[in-house]
């Protein structure tokens, strides 16, 4: 039985974390102090948090986690089709829970392939759940995790299995947090850090009818509305506010204009909140919104200008039945 290891790269230490929470609390007063008011989807993922998350990708409303689920299970073969032939590495950028990577590793493993898992994470926790969750599913399968932020993590693989080809994973639309200039730099931090032929599978929400997308970030059993009120239960626990979390609302909606999902909390009453990590106070108007999230939706055509510019070539675009999700495959070009 091979075991599943990781390493944590040096940069995340404790001190790294107590950062952490300074930036976290430079990154709430800055946005507090913003006009409409702001806080970053980045902060959503504490332990409860990724909780919730997970809670989502089961709410049926939410149909991107059983779209990609499809679309792994139905093209695994394809999209590993120019892999397989040689030993490779299977890079995982934000595993989650591995679920969903799980569809690919089974198909691989089926075919004898010489695949070694590297899943990368900022989160130690998240990776222990997915080495446990892969080694116990699939024992003989090699598992190499890395605990760092992306780009460092693929940089310290490169440097270390130079020959081996990567195929990267970007995986459950979480691209869509970029706006367009974000997601170009971000593609082509990832271009900077792969070699000449690495493969990258991202996955992309697809525009869709609009009353499907509101469903899905406004599900009936409020899981959503919790995952972004989670938010403010954060920041009571660890910058030593008192968010009065009934004083406020989730509210979700689209924007035809940007494209994008818009998640807000919105204030349901005057009031101030305290900070104490800030040492300042907060003032809300009534259904005064501070924005959360944005969740962008593209078309087949979007996804493809930024594959290409950002230096890489389109491979393959693989869909569910009802084409509500897009797995897009490129390959780095640098030649
Ligand atoms: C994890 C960023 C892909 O934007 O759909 C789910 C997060 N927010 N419901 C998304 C989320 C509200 C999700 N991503």
């Amino acid at each position: 039985m091979a075991v599943a290891t990781w390493e944590v790269l040096d940069p995340v230490t404790a001190g790294r974390l107590r950062d952490e929470n300074r930036e976290f609390a430079m990154d709430v007063l800055q946005g507090l102090s913003e006009r409409p008011k702001r806080l970053s989807s980045r902060w959503f993922y504490d332990e409860r948090g990724s909780e919730l998350f997970a809670d989502i990708m089961d709410v049926p409303q939410y149909y991107l986690t059983a779209c990609e689920h499809e679309i792994l299970e139905r093209h695994a073969a394809d999209i590993t089709q120019s892999l397989v032939g040689a030993p490779f590495n299977l890079v995982d950028l934000g595993a989650g829970d591995g679920r969903k990577t799980m569809r690919l590793l089974q198909h691989l493993t089926s075919v004898g392939a010489d695949v070694t898992y590297v899943p990368i994470d900022i989160s130690e926790q998240a990776m222990a759940d997915v080495a446990e969750r892969v080694s116990k599913e699939l024992p003989d399968l090699p598992v190499r995790g890395i605990v760092a932020e992306y780009t460092d993590g693929l940089r310290w693989l490169q440097a270390r299995s130079s020959d081996k080809p990567s195929l990267v994973l970007f995986l459950g639309s979480n691209i869509g947090n970029f706006n367009k200039a974000q997601a170009r730099a971000f593609l082509r931090r990832l271009w900077t850090a792969l070699k000449d032929g690495d493969r990258v599978l991202a996955g992309f929400d697809l525009k869709k009818d609009i009353d499907l997308l509101l469903s899905a970030y406004n599900d009936p059993q409020g899981v959503t509305a919790a995952f972004n009120l989670n938010l403010l239960t954060r920041i009571n626990a660890e910058l030593g506010a008192d968010f009065d979390i009934s004083k406020w609302r989730h509210f979700g909606t689209y924007s035809v204009f940007s494209g994008a999902m818009e998640s807000y909390l919105v204030s349901r009453a005057d009031q101030e909140v305290t900070i104490g990590a800030i040492g300042q106070k907060f003032q809300f108007d009534a259904w005064e919104p501070i924005h959360t999230e944005y969740s962008y939706k593209y078309l087949d055509r979007d996804a493809d200008d930024l594959a290409l510019a950002s230096g890489y070539a389109i491979e393959g675009r693989f869909y569910d039945r009802r084409a509500w999700f897009l797995d897009a495959l490129w390959r780095v070009v640098k030649e």
